[in-house]
């Protein structure tokens, strides 16, 4: 069993090693320009209407200088929500999407991973929330990109929906294709 283990982590660890190009822009959020995360868009919903939200870069980092700070929506049914339209180059329809960041949350159900792209004219959606355990976590999957997908339609989302003490901190977001020989075992999507 250990042995099995063993063998496990090592299969994860070349896989991640020979993993493609991240292609989420500035998924650390090191980088930032008249106070919001540069290449990302971010927004409130304050009653029927939407605002910029007031993110912010704290130094509570999982990976780098900065993490980004997510505040709680100030009502209910509020929402702060972060979003990057993934650049089509690089997107390979049929091929399988390897999503994690690392989140940082109070409460269940507070923060929120979503993956949107379109089929078929329809707008499909798969989603991964953070535990809500108050300490940083790698909020992790994968999926198979159908082959009729638009690759320009692949968006992530992330979404700090309430409920946490805590404003939702979030690090190191990234969007990989595997690679066709890598072994990368990882729970199964489900979808919205
Ligand atoms: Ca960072």
């Amino acid at each position: 069993m250990l042995f099995r283990c063993f063998l496990l982590a090592a299969c994860v660890c070349a896989s991640v090693a020979s993993a493609q190009e991240n292609l989420v822009q500035n998924g650390g959020f090191e980088q930032w320009a008249d106070a919001q995360p540069q290449a990302w868009s971010c927004s409130r919903k304050a009653g029927d209407g939407w605002e910029i939200a007031a993110v912010k870069p704290v130094e509570d980092a999982k990976e780098g200088r900065f993490a980004i700070e997510l505040p709680n929506p100030e009502t209910a049914g509020g929402l702060t929500i972060i979003g990057q339209d993934i650049s089509a180059t690089g997107v390979k329809p049929g091929g399988t999407v390897i999503m994690r960041l690392w989140g940082k949350a109070d409460a269940s159900g507070q923060l929120h991973l979503v993956v949107g792209f379109d089929r078929k004219g329809e707008r499909r959606k798969v989603r991964r929330v953070h535990s809500g355990s108050g300490q940083w976590e790698q909020v992790e999957w994968m999926f198979d990109l159908p082959e009729n997908a638009d690759p320009k339609s692949l968006r992530v989302e992330i979404m700090n929906k309430g409920g946490g003490k805590a404003p939702a901190l979030v690090d190191q977001v990234e969007l990989i294709f595997k690679e066709l020989d890598a072994q990368f075992e990882l729970p199964e999507n489900a979808h919205e």
